[in-house]
């Protein structure tokens, strides 16, 4: 049996756009994913977020699963648009009431919450008037999360500012396929700026409120492992590094960018100066945490021809190695590989797994029951992995798994099933899967392997 630390928190985690549904109700305005599901091609099926789990009317139900299962806290996102329909100006006091009731249900029920701020619903009039590419929106940003810190900021234990600004940079503003579907990776990195200094202003706003809670940044990010020892493998896969992961990190842990990806930027996109001088030290404001949001691996080779320099490498299924039913390959010791490289590189910085989860098809079977044994194993492969992490002396405080239920998959919609919870949409019955019933078990019991 691995017994995780007496405090480790054990969690479950959403976002409001894949869940809430509601698109409409209490004065709740346009965000920037409404937009672009509504424009025809771009979301799988033509499937939107306009009902998607039907949370917002059914919290009260979901927070009572999560009791039954023994969660201990519950990671979701506040949508901007409900809060400020209009992104700035006066707040919609019926969107802000409905998470003061479900922050009040979660707190009833013994489970801690934990909110990001942004994950990714941007009110559609800021998109109007230059999105994240405008510096001002990092401004309206910490506005934003000022409103959210003063109505719950003494019952939110747990606060993280932006959820994996490299999706949000590069899938919405470089290669256009998610929201606000823009393709231009100037843009893009204007965009994971103004995150960033969005990141800094309301970490500042938390610290100045003297909040009691613990504020930190989820950043995706990816192990990453060159194709063979060459020389020209291995600097690709340091410049890769660089793309998804240092790009990420040493502005909000070190107060700067790598120099190697500004000179590479640089050189394909002009100057970056939309970093100004004082940026940087309000970027890495101190945080209480750093979340980790983890999914996969990246093996890189050399490719000159290629925009940045490099190839992912995609192996063979031949490798042995099981994949997930979107492909993507299950490496858990990538995950100890990448605590570790966390602690080496950046010092003992509190972590919590603020995502980790897989895609896996499985539906209710003939006894109704979801018997979705190939995610009890990625559950169990990967827990380990956190075990051996913490065994290696990370500091590692916590897991959330993605996702508590099923949810809108953004560009590929309903067709990809990552909960721990099996949505019916037609009847938007709930089901918990076997991994549900595992999560209980090994939170009540520990792990047993
Ligand atoms: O569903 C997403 C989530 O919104 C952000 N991280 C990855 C998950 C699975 O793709």
């Amino acid at each position: 049996m691995m017994q995780f630390p007496r405090d480790f928190l054990w969690g479950v985690a959403t976002s409001s756009y894949q869940i809430e549904g509601a698109a409409r109700a209490d004065g709740r305005g346009e965000s920037i994913w409404d937009r672009f599901s509504h424009t025809p091609g771009l979301v799988e099926n033509g499937d939107t977020g306009d009902v998607a789990c039907d949370h917002y009317n059914r919290y009260r139900d979901d927070i009572d699963l999560m009791a039954s299962l023994g969660v201990q806290a519950y990671r979701f996102s506040v949508a901007w648009p409900r809060i400020l329909p209009e992104g700035t100006g006066a707040v919609n006091a019926k969107g802000l009431d409905f998470y003061k009731r479900l922050v009040d249900g979660l707190l009833a029920k013994g489970i801690k919450p934990a909110i990001t701020l942004y994950h990714w619903d941007l009110p559609q009039a800021l998109q109007d008037r230059g999105g994240w590419a405008n510096r001002d929106t990092a401004f309206r940003f910490a506005e934003y999360a000022d409103h959210l810190y003063r109505a719950l900021g003494d019952q939110v234990p747990i606060w993280m500012t932006i959820n994996e600004p490299w999706v949000a940079g590069f899938l919405g503003h470089w290669w256009g396929v998610h929201a606000p579907g823009l393709k231009d990776l100037r843009t893009s990195l204007a965009a994971i700026h103004h995150m960033f200094l969005g990141h800094g202003l309301a970490v500042r706003q938390f610290r100045q409120l003297g909040l009691p809670g613990q504020v930190g940044i989820a950043p995706n990010l990816f192990p990453t492992y060159p194709e063979t020892d060459s020389p020209a493998d291995q600097a690709a896969a340091r410049l890769s590094d660089g793309f998804t992961n240092r790009w990420f990190l040493d502005p909000v842990l070190r107060g700067s960018y790598p120099q190697d990806m500004v000179d590479l930027y640089t050189d394909r996109v002009g100057a970056l100066d939309f970093i100004h001088d004082d940026d940087l030290p309000l970027i890495a404001s101190p945080i209480d945490f750093l979340g980790v949001n983890f999914y996969e691996r990246r093996i890189i080779g050399a490719e000159p021809l290629h925009d940045l320099g490099w190839k992912v490498v995609h192996p063979p299924v031949s490798n042995g190695i099981p994949r997930t039913d979107l492909g993507w390959e299950i490496v858990p010791w990538c995950l100890t590989d990448l605590l570790k490289r966390l602690k080496a590189d950046y010092g003992d910085v509190p972590i919590y797994i603020t995502e980790n989860g897989a895609h896996f098809t499985d539906g209710p079977g003939a006894d109704g029951q979801v018997h979705d044994v190939r995610r009890v194993a990625f559950l169990q492969g990967h827990f380990a992995a956190a075990h051996r992490a913490i065994a290696a002396g990370v500091n590692l405080k916590g897991y959330f798994c993605w996702s508590f239920m099923d949810n809108f998959e953004w560009a590929m919609g309903y067709s990809k099933r990552f909960g721990l919870i099996y949505v019916d949409y037609p009847t938007q019955r709930r089901i918990p899967k076997d991994s549900a019933f595992f999560l209980r078990d090994v939170i009540r019991y520990g792990l047993n392997l």
